[in-house]
């Protein structure tokens, strides 16, 4: 029926994820808001509570048994990320709490330190709110302009050659985009743009919210400066993140937040930074978090990224087919290459009408603007509902969320 074969990935590892199977309101839960949060399977689970049962103290500080033991841990969580994202040292990798603060980091030490009056931050119109408001601050205090690559409509397309265009006006400092639209599903091709802005001098940034716990990701092979990821969209922990940088620029850079641990000598008047990453590192880090984020890319790595990829392939191509099938549906989103992400319009049902409704029965979706404001403005919505899918999702999911919305647009009364 479909162009894309069913990968069946929850056959063997849905019941690795104890959340899912509950009822929600006299219900089988439908968890399809995975582009919030994924949920976490027992080996994280279990990977934290071991970690406070049996290893914690603080890091970096301590020199008794366990406080080594601790820091043994936090470094190899370091290791094994960069391991996961191929980057060719552990010292490239900065824990943070998100992709939000890794962003942050980012434009606040090296935009405020490099921009200048009048040079370019290129972003694309479908970035997230954490892609776009650091950059409009780093804007405001240099002098900067913020220039974005329009989508086309509906299904989101750039030109991706208005960015050559723009790189030869000789003064694009940054490309900052994302990898795949929290909104709209679409992929971007950000080794093209990496190798585009090389080519005129600019630093990028790589936003792999939605990509890191989803496609195999190689910061070698894309060829960006920076990448930010959160744990908790990749089966992990809350609360901690990871930016990866290209590790003679972090150590170019200033920190942007100071205090313990991140110094290597300290005077009444002045202090002396550690190198990258531990200058970035100020204060106690959220130790559990960087050990459950390594257990979970463990537990990516044995599924397999590619299978990951292909089953999101999967969904986001069958639940937009199938979700045609409604009248008055407005889909967002390519028609072709895209993530298990596809966000609607349903007649002129509000989303959060919908979501409620939907909620009703079980069905986890998450409806507004996504934190994607000026676009689902130029979109011309308020809002829209969105169903996110994960590898331990199954087909049956997808008739289930069809039918009730089917139900749902009769009690709207479209
Ligand atoms: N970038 C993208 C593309 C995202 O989708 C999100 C979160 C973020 C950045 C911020 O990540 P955080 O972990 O620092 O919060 N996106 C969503 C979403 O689509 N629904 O809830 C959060």
């Amino acid at each position: 029926m479909y162009t894309v074969n069913f990968p069946g990935l929850a056959n063997q590892y849905r019941a690795d994820f104890p959340i899912l199977s509950q009822n929600i309101n006299g219900h089988p839960l439908v968890y399809l808001d995975n582009a919030a949060s994924t949920q976490r399977p027992t080996a994280v689970i279990e990977e934290l509570a071991r970690y406070y049962r049996e290893d914690h103290a603080n890091v970096h500080r301590g020199l008794h048994t366990l406080s080594n033991r601790a820091t043994a841990l936090f470094e190899k969580a370091r290791a094994s990320v960069a391991r996961y994202l191929n980057a060719k040292q552990a010292e490239s990798i900065v824990f943070t709490r998100g992709t939000t603060e890794g962003i942050n980091l980012v434009a606040e030490s090296w935009g405020t330190q490099n921009l200048r009056r009048g040079d370019l931050v290129v972003l694309t119109e479908m970035e997230h709110h954490a892609n776009l408001i650091p950059w409009q601050i780093a804007a405001r205090k240099t002098g900067a302009i913020l220039r974005f690559l329009p989508i086309q409509g509906d299904t989101g397309e750039i030109e991706w050659n208005e960015l050559e265009e723009l790189c030869r006006q000789g003064n694009v400092r940054m490309i900052a985009l994302t990898h795949i639209s929290n909104s709209l599903g679409c992929i971007n091709p950000i080794k093209y743009v990496c190798q585009t802005a090389k080519k005129y001098g600019a630093v990028t940034l790589i936003d792999a919210a939605q990509s890191a716990g989803h496609a195999p990701l190689d910061v070698e092979d894309i060829g960006c400066d920076f990448l930010a990821f959160s744990s908790h969209k990749s089966c992990g922990p809350t609360g901690i993140g990871v930016l990866y940088g290209r590790k003679e620029l972090l150590d170019s850079m200033e920190p942007y937040q100071t205090g313990g641990e991140m110094i290597v000598s300290v005077d009444w008047n002045e202090a002396k930074w550690k190198p990258a990453p531990h200058r970035f590192e100020a204060g106690t880090p959220h130790i559990a978090g960087a050990v459950g984020l390594a257990k979970a890319l463990e537990y990516l790595e044995s599924i397999g990224r590619h299978r990951i990829e292909e089953s999101d392939h999967f969904f986001g191509l069958a639940a937009a087919e199938r979700l045609r099938e409604l009248p008055k549906m407005r889909l967002l989103g390519p028609a072709a290459d895209r993530a298990g992400i596809v966000s609607f319009q349903l007649g002129s049902i509000h989303a959060h009408d919908l979501v409620a409704f939907a909620d009703q029965y079980g069905i986890a979706l998450r409806g507004g603007h996504h934190c994607n404001q000026p676009l689902m403005r130029k979109l011309g919505l308020m809002s829209s509902a969105r169903a996110s899918f994960y590898f331990y999702n199954t087909e049956a999911e997808i008739d289930r969320l069809v039918s009730v919305l089917r139900d749902a647009a009769k009690y709207f009364g479209e």
